[in-house]
């Protein structure tokens, strides 16, 4: 079920030592299911809000089922007492760590289902409970594994909201043109500097406008970088250095490609497979990072005038 919801992180996953990498499979596929039904448009406010508060205790309950999403989000959730099954086997530090996430999530994504994203600060907290909670929760894991020491939660943070960031400016066409409306998490804040609506920015007349939008929010998520490399710099178990940094490189490659590049607002911009080969192949050491690091903000300079 793994490798059906997710092309990228199935992988990474799966070359962890057996035991954390249960704990963390079973962690990816609760939250899926519970980003399932945020982002399920077809279902009414006053259904989804208690269904997203709720979330952490339903894992508990055997045979909980609430059917929604649409092709291999639809199985998950059709299926998802396989699930609950798989994580009432886990041990108890494993089954805490996740309830404990699942449960602020759920909550901050309930918050944002009645809340738009104005403020960068408003960014920073949507991302924190979509994804920076992902790199609190997986810090505990990886402590509860007896691998590592615990990560600061500020720099746990920053990694999620590396990702995330990253996911929403390059999504940006794919999400504006969704039927029906999806929510958009491009703060006003930063694109009300450019354009009076956000759907302008795919608007050819306004090409020079988007780029320099587009070039801010790039920006904006490059300043976790500095937390990300810290965080990174002191894992030690081999697997798990892996599977964080393989993530990070592949965002930051994703960040360069789409810097004052106006496809973003065109069509899909996505790393080519045999650059995200190599990532896979070559990322072993903190030098591996440091130099991929190294060579995509190389890419970014001189694309500026
Ligand atoms: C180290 C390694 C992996 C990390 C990490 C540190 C810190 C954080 C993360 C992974 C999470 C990064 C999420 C980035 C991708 N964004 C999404 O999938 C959005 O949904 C967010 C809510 C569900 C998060 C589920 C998740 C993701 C990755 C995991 C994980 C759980 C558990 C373990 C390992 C990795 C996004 O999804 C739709 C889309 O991207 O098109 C959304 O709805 O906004
Ligand atoms: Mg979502």
């Amino acid at each position: 079920m793994l490798h059906k919801v997710s092309r990228s992180f199935g992988l990474v996953i799966q070359q962890l030592d057996t035991d954390l990498r249960n704990a963390v499979c079973i962690f990816y596929l609760v939250l899926r299911a519970l980003d399932t039904v945020e982002d399920d448009t077809s279902i009414p406010t006053d259904v989804k809000v208690p269904i997203l508060i709720a979330f952490h205790k339903h894992i508990y309950e055997r045979d909980w089922h609430f059917a929604c999403g649409s092709k291999e989000y639809k199985v998950l959730m059709d299926e998802f007492h396989h699930v609950s099954k798989a994580f009432l086997e886990l041990e108890k530090g494993y089954q805490e760590a996740i309830e404990d996430i699942t449960k602020r999530m759920g909550a901050g994504m309930a918050k944002f289902i009645c809340k738009e994203v104005e403020t960068s600060d408003d960014y920073d907290e949507y991302c924190h409970y979509v994804a920076g909670l992902v790199g609190l929760g997986l810090s505990k894991l990886f402590h509860a594994s007896g691998s590592e020491d615990l990560a600061l939660d500020s720099l746990s943070n920053s990694m999620g909201l590396f990702l995330q960031k990253t996911n929403i400016i390059r999504d940006y066409l794919e999400d504006i043109n969704e039927i029906p409306k999806s929510r958009m998490f491009w703060p006003r804040e930063i694109w009300s500097k450019y354009v009076n609506k956000l759907e302008d920015l795919k608007y050819e007349e306004n090409s020079v406008k988007a780029v320099e939008c587009l070039n801010d929010m790039v920006t904006n998520a490059l300043t976790h970088v500095e937390d990300c490399l810290k965080y990174m710099a002191a894992l030690r178990d081999p697997s798990i250095f892996r599977f964080c940094a393989i993530p990070q490189i592949m965002a930051i490659g994703t960040l360069a490609l789409c810097y004052n590049n106006i496809e973003v607002f065109r069509g899909v911009v996505k790393m080519r497979r045999g650059l995200t080969a190599k990532v896979i192949d070559r990322t072993k050491t903190m030098a591996d990072v440091y130099g991929a690091f190294y060579d995509f903000a190389c890419m970014m300079k001189p694309k500026k005038l």
